[in-house]
């Protein structure tokens, strides 16, 4: 039997490292046709020697690599070089949200012979097919970018699939599977779990937009049960950390798998929109506090309904009041999500968002909120028939602080820059002046003392007192600038940042 070798490289700490539901979902679909392997960099720190070490203990036919944009790029440009010096001819396969998004400069590095597009499953299954048995078919698989004679080739994207809903990802394959459950304010054994697929809407700024180009599929609510008796019952879990992109859907369909989830009854967390959540009748928010659902996701995105008109959130400043409110009377935490900083008047519309989350702490001071910077897709060919044009024209417009045209990287060794891994996590942008940067900067010192976020659960509660307690003034009087007492503290107390890690 053929064998396929699947990495899931680092991109966080062990502690937080959850299921890796990609190569697991792979590993599945190929289950009955080839033997498979994971390598999970999360959980060996030494990833990229343990897999020279294992390529020279055995013998694998191919290699797929799972790549998320941002610190997971320079750790799969690592391992995947270390493959191609100790195996030159051992196909290298990247799929995930980074060739999804960026298939050209994926396609240019030497060290990666295949991207996947979107969904992996059926892509990767026939590529393996045609790489084993029939290679001339390769031009004709969906959701594959490949080089011909040198040339890179983009085959047509490949149309969503619900398919991947009718089982369980193999958790019982993994090593050790409890060591995935992580300890998280949802309860001592949080599981990162995804239900449904996809998300029907298209924001201009989501990669989430690129991969599903605005489909869903919900999981049937048997399903759902079944997988959630797994969880709670074979692997002892007492949370869940729901992954899907956007989990309140249609009510009508959601009722029966917010049901199932009241029986279960574990805490659980997910990403939702705005006006999902107003729209739900009384009835079905009573079945969400039933189920025990503690804090819900939210993308306000900005408190300017022409920039969220132009990113097409669908949703406006309003709604976010209003499911402030309506979290509050459900005792739902809602944490919220904003861009600061676009490319269109970075410094005023920032002002403007740090004033709204003023107002939004005044209505629900437990409001969880969660800063980015706004930075916009990489423009791409590629991407054109699924993004906004207007937005990739504006992309491509792009300016940096001094006025020179922004040039992104064009290679994955570029996105693997600590610059362009920051741009990629929403942390830094090429127009930020160094003024904006400090404020930004400052304003979330202030708020995240003021407001010590109750994901936190290892700083001792007496240090996150003493923090709100000294923060209180500038918070009060709008003085953020340089809080010098609050970064020497908190040079003492180490707050713990869920932008980075997750729960
Ligand atoms: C879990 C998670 C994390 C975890 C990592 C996992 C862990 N803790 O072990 C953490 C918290 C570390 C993380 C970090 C980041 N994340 Co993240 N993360 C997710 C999340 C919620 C789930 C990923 C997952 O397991 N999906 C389920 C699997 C089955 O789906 P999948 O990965 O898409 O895989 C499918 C295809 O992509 C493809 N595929 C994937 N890999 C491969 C490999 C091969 C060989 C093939 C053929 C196909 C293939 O096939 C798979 C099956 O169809 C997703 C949202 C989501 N639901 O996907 C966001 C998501 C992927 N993250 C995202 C981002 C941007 C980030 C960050 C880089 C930035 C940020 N601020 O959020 C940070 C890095 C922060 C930092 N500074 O360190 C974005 C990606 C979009 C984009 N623009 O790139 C997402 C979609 C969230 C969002 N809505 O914006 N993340
Ligand atoms: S931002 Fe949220 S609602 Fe918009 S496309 Fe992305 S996942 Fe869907």
């Amino acid at each position: 039997m053929r064998r396929v070798l699947l990495i899931n490289p680092t991109i966080t700490s062990r502690r937080s490292a959850r299921f890796p539901l990609a190569v697991l979902s792979l590993g599945a679909a190929i289950d009955a046709r080839y033997e498979w392997r994971i390598i999970d960099g999360n959980i060996d720190r030494d990833f990229v020697a343990s897999t020279v070490k294992l390529l020279n203990e055995e013998s694998f036919d191919a290699v797929g690599v799972t790549v998320m944009g941002g610190p997971q790029v320079p750790s799969a440009v690592a391992v995947s070089k270390a493959i191609r010096s100790v195996r030159p001819s051992l196909p290298i396969i990247w799929g995930g949200y980074f060739p999804t998004i960026c298939p050209v400069p994926t396609m240019v590095s030497p060290f990666v012979d295949f991207a996947v597009r979107g969904q992996g499953e059926d892509t990767f299954t026939e590529l393996l097919a045609a790489l084993f048995d029939a290679p001339e078919r390769i031009a004709s698989i969906a959701g594959l970018s490949w080089r011909r004679d040198g040339a890179i080739v983009h085959n047509s994207d490949r149309p969503f699939t619900a398919a991947r809903l009718a089982s369980r990802p193999a958790i019982e394959r993994l090593d050790n599977p409890g060591q995935y459950l992580g300890h998280t304010y949802l309860g001592r054994r949080t599981a990162g779990f995804q239900a449904a697929l996809g998300c029907r809407f298209r924001c201009t700024f989501c990669g989430v937009a690129t991969m599903f180009r605005g489909k869903t599929a919900l999981p049937a609510a048997e399903r759902l049960d079944a997988d959630l008796h797994y969880l709670k019952h074979e692997l002892g879990a007492d949370s869940v950390n729901f992954y899907d992109h956007n989990f309140f859907d249609r009510e009508v369909d959601m009722v029966p798998l917010l049901e199932v989830m009241a029986r279960h009854e574990l805490p659980w967390w997910c990403f939702a929109r705005s006006d999902a959540l107003i729209d739900l009748s009384a009835a079905s928010w009573e079945l969400v506090r039933k189920s025990r659902l503690r804090m819900a996701y939210i993308g306000a995105e900005s408190a300017n309904d022409k920039l969220l008109h132009d990113i097409r959130k669908g949703t406006r400043a309003n709604q976010t009041i209003e499911v402030v409110e309506k979290c509050r009377a459900y005792g739902v935490v809602p944490e919220l999500s904003f861009m600061l900083a676009p490319p269109e008047d970075p410094e005023g519309e920032t002002e403007q968002t740090f004033k709204f989350i003023r107002q939004i702490k005044r209505i629900h001071p437990a409001t969880e909120i969660m800063l980015y910077i706004y930075t916009p897709l990489p423009p791409s060919p590629h991407n054109a028939g699924t993004a906004h044009a207007k937005v990739l024209r504006n992309a491509a417009q792009l300016r940096d602080a001094g006025g020179n045209a922004i040039e992104f990287p064009t290679t994955a060794e570029g996105w693997s820059q600590p610059e362009w891994v920051a741009y990629w996590s929403h942390t830094d942008a090429p127009w930020l002046t160094e003024r904006l940067r400090r404020r930004i900067k400052d304003f979330t010192t202030v708020l995240g003392c003021r407001f010590p976020t109750i994901t936190d659960i290892r700083s001792p509660r007496l240090a996150k007192r003493a923090l709100r307690a000294i923060s209180s003034w500038r918070y009060r009087f709008e003085r953020y600038d340089r809080p010098w007492e609050l970064n020497i503290s908190r040079q003492f107390v180490k707050l713990r940042d869920p932008r980075a890690t997750g729960l």
